[in-house]
């Protein structure tokens, strides 16, 4: 996930189907594009049961994961993608908002488009670990993150 705390963090960001059956897709990428992080890593996929379950596997025990795995593996794609820049873990958290829609803050992304737990529509990594685990978990394969340099904006 980079290095932590410097330009060169990274996290994991997932816009869940019913994200993508809303049509959230571009609003989403243009929230993390205008508040300056650059996109190293995007694709398409309809993941796999086995990965869902990796990917959830801290929430094994809940009541909700085989729902919640359910939901993830409905065959509409997930968005995965992975985001570059200062603090962008803990930011990109802040900036989806809390977890509970009655908690999450209007104007974070979920406080502006979800009313429901179960469907709130994107992912983030939580910390630099989960990073770490997430960006290996859906981008495994080499060659699929892009290092690249943004025109002119190294004053920001
Ligand atoms: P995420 O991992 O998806 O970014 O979500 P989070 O950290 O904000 O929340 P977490 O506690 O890790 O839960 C993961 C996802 O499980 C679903 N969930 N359903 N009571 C429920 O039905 C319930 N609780 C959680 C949500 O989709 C949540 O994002």
């Amino acid at each position: 996930a980079g290095v932590k705390g410097t330009f060169s963090e990274r996290t994991f960001i997932a816009i869940k189907p019913d994200g993508v059956q809303r049509g959230l897709v571009g609003k989403v990428i243009s929230r993390f594009e205008e508040r300056g992080y650059k996109l190293v890593g995007l694709k398409a996929l309809a993941p796999s049961k086995e990965l869902a379950e990796k990917h959830y596997d801290d929430l094994k025990a809940r009541p909700f994961f085989a729902g919640l795995v359910n939901y993830m593996t409905s065959g509409t794609p997930v968005i995965a993608m992975v985001w570059e820049g200062k603090d962008v873990i803990k930011q990109g958290r802040a900036m989806i908002g809390a977890t509970n829609p009655l908690e999450s803050a209007p104007g974070t992304i979920r406080g502006q488009y979800c009313i429901s737990v179960g469907r709130n529509i994107i992912h983030g990594s939580d910390s630099f670990e989960s990073a770490e685990k997430e960006i290996g978990l859906w981008f495994g394969k080499a060659g699929e993150l892009v290092e690249w340099t943004p025109a002119n904006v190294d004053w920001i």
